[in-house]
């Protein structure tokens, strides 16, 4: 994977008009009335999804504030008008000192999309073990089988575990682990068809990419490569899985890579297991873990990849749903169709479940990096500041990803308040247990009710709506839930 910067071809035409949409007189920020296909009305009888039209007037406001960077205006103006950025107005994002500015563009794209929504989910997460073949530096949670503190969930357990989820009125349930070196295929799909049988309403959300590569090997199917780990993804999908959590990304960068986390794939592989889901009908999230030995380039790149595998996902749906295409160059100088969800070409449309017989990228999870008890220790965490410029420059870059997630176990909740003005459109969940990284080391029990949750968005200025794994609102009544409308 070269890192070759990409420019994006536009018709100015279309996106002049796009930018001189008319404004309310009352206001420079008004809802379009543009409903999500099929999206039904939210609790309070409004529609669901009410994307903002964004005027000029906001964009001049942006360039009047004071302290505001001149080296901005072309980005201000691709904005506005809905042109895809490129890695090198990218770079200006994360360079310059006016980070007020980049917090409010940010926030155009997060607006047009998501109008004022701001996405929770009712969820646990469960590590079924902490025991890894590998032992990458970045990681505070992989144990060999017989360290203090190993673990292994057995699948009564994990049956167990489903109930108690469904129970509490989870929607989903996030099951990531190690790669174990000893447990056979057949104990993932028997805990996929255990928490099917259990608790039947329950989302299962599993496996990061390397672990479908792994089990790709333990069931002797790795050397069939993308047939090998299409073939692992049917038997789990057969079983119970429903989508992919987006994990094990890290940076798609082979020096950090090799540096950082040794032994696990590749970004290439990462997206092969992503594209094979895809296919297959599965939705899937990404993530980025930043902060570490990687450059903010290398973040672009690997932004850059994302997004350019998502313009392949997404044309379907595109040429389906009478979606316009911008010509971008890729990441290899290659000219290509791109699909821009916030861009004018859309329709008011965004991919939902369904739509199409393929699955998509429906959101990215910027990670910052945690320390502690790692073998990067010695390297400070990722400022607030950075956190939140990072998660503002991954709503403008991937601008075919249709959700940006401010995880706030990792990020803290105080801090997700923040990134929902920035670009995020989504905090995730209500956790209870979450064991990979444990936030200044405080334990490993992390659990926000729906009123914290709720609270911290109307705080920042949103209408929280609870959704299920795939982003479909959800109407509750204690434990007891269904998809709304
Ligand atoms: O893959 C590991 C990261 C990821 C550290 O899909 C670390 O909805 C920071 O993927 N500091 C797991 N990060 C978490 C994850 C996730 C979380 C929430 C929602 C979703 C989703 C996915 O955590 C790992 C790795 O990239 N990680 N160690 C660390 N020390």
């Amino acid at each position: 994977m070269s890192g070759q910067q990409d420019q994006t071809v536009v018709d100015h035409h279309k996106h002049e008009q796009f930018m001189s949409q008319p404004e309310s007189p009352t206001s420079d920020v008004h809802p379009g009335h543009r409903r999500t296909s099929g999206a039904p009305p939210s609790e309070d009888g409004q529609p669901h999804v009410r994307p903002e039209q964004i005027g000029p007037a906001v964009f001049e406001r942006i360039r009047q504030r004071p302290g505001y960077d001149t080296a901005l205006d072309d980005i201000v103006d691709a904005v506005a008008s809905g042109r895809r950025l490129n890695v090198a107005q990218g770079e200006t994002v994360f360079a310059t000192p006016d980070i007020w500015s980049v917090i409010s563009l940010g926030d155009v794209y997060r607006r047009r999309l998501h109008g004022d929504i701001a996405y929770y989910n009712v969820n646990r997460h469960l590590n079924y073990s902490n025991v890894c073949a590998l032992s990458c530096k970045f990681c505070a949670f992989h144990r060999k089988k017989d360290d203090d503190g190993a673990y292994q969930y057995s699948i009564d357990e994990i049956r167990e575990e489903a109930v108690k989820a469904a129970a509490s009125g989870a929607t989903e349930i996030h099951i990531v682990g190690g790669l174990h070196p000893w447990l056979p295929f057949s104990y993932y799909t028997e805990m996929m068809t255990a928490i099917k049988e259990s608790a039947p309403a329950l989302h299962i959300k599993a496996f990061t990419a390397v672990e479908i590569v792994h089990l790709a090997r333990i069931s002797k199917r790795g050397r069939d490569k993308q047939d090998g780990i299409k073939a692992v993804l049917q038997d789990l999908k057969d079983a119970g899985l429903d989508s992919l959590p987006g994990g094990g990304a890290e940076v798609f960068d082979d020096r950090v890579h090799d540096e950082a986390f040794k032994g696990k794939i590749r970004g290439e592989q990462w997206l092969d297991v992503h594209r094979a889901a895809h296919e297959l009908g599965i939705n899937t999230n990404a993530t980025m873990l930043y902060g570490h030995i990687e450059t903010r380039r290398d973040r672009l790149h690997h932004m850059q990849l994302l997004r350019e595998q998502q313009d392949r996902t997404l044309r379907e749906w595109a040429v389906k749903f009478g979606v316009g295409l911008q010509k971008a160059v890729n990441h290899d100088g290659e000219e290509h169709e791109a699909v821009v969800l916030t861009g004018p070409d859309t329709n008011g449309r965004q991919p939902q479940a369904g739509d199409t017989p393929n699955g998509y990228h429906q959101t990215i999870i910027p990670l910052p990096f945690f320390p502690d008890k790692s073998d990067l220790e010695h390297l400070p965490s990722p400022s607030g500041l950075e956190n939140l410029r990072t998660l503002a420059v991954s709503r403008l870059m991937l601008d075919n990803i249709p959700h940006v997630k401010a995880f706030w176990i990792m990020q803290t909740l105080a801090m997700a308040q923040l990134q929902l003005k920035a670009g995020a459109d989504d905090i995730d969940g209500t956790v209870v247990w979450y064991d990979i990284t444990k936030v200044g080391g405080t334990g490993t029990s992390q659990e926000c009710s729906v009123s914290d949750l709720t609270r911290a968005i109307r705080e920042a200025g949103f209408r929280p709506v609870e959704r299920d794994t795939l982003y479909r609102p959800v109407a509750r009544q204690g434990s007891a839930w269904s998809i709304a409308g």
